[in-house]
């Protein structure tokens, strides 16, 4: 991955097949590999408009915000907790986000690859050419 396109524009799979990918992302952006039909991959993309509307996701990353946890067992407690950053979160089973100069691992079995493509969601980056296939060999 770069800003903005994927290093193959087609990839070959096997009926069946059980396939790792390692997906690196050599750019300054967020980029995401998502598996799935052209339909649910533009309906994907109105998702993730919103969540860069609200700030849940930015260009470079998920957001972060902190949280103060109560402390447990100290009755009043003053200060009143401990602060720690939580990340958003955003999770799909067929989408991963890969955060700049970042490599994440995603696994998927290869059922049915009729017009199945690979696509990042990320506002513009589709439209961009931030998408391929999945050729059945
Ligand atoms: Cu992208």
């Amino acid at each position: 991955m770069d800003d903005i396109s994927y290093g193959q524009k087609s990839i070959d799979v096997k009926p069946g097949e059980t396939v790792r990918f390692v997906l690196k992302n050599e750019g300054a952006l967020m980029h995401e590999f998502n598996v799935g039909k052209a339909l649910s991959q533009l309906e994907h993309q109105r998702e993730m408009a919103a969540l860069f509307k609200d700030g849940t996701l930015t260009p470079t990353g998920k957001a972060t915000s902190i949280v103060w946890r109560e402390r447990s067992g100290l009755g009043d407690s003053n200060p009143p907790g401990i602060p720690e950053v939580v990340e958003a979160i955003h999770d799909d089973p067929n989408a991963i986000l890969v955060e700049p100069g970042t490599t994440k691992e995603f696994v998927w079995t290869f059922h049915d690859t009729a017009n199945l493509n690979f696509a990042c969601t990320l506002p513009g980056h589709y439209q961009a050419g931030m998408v391929g296939e999945f050729v059945m060999r």
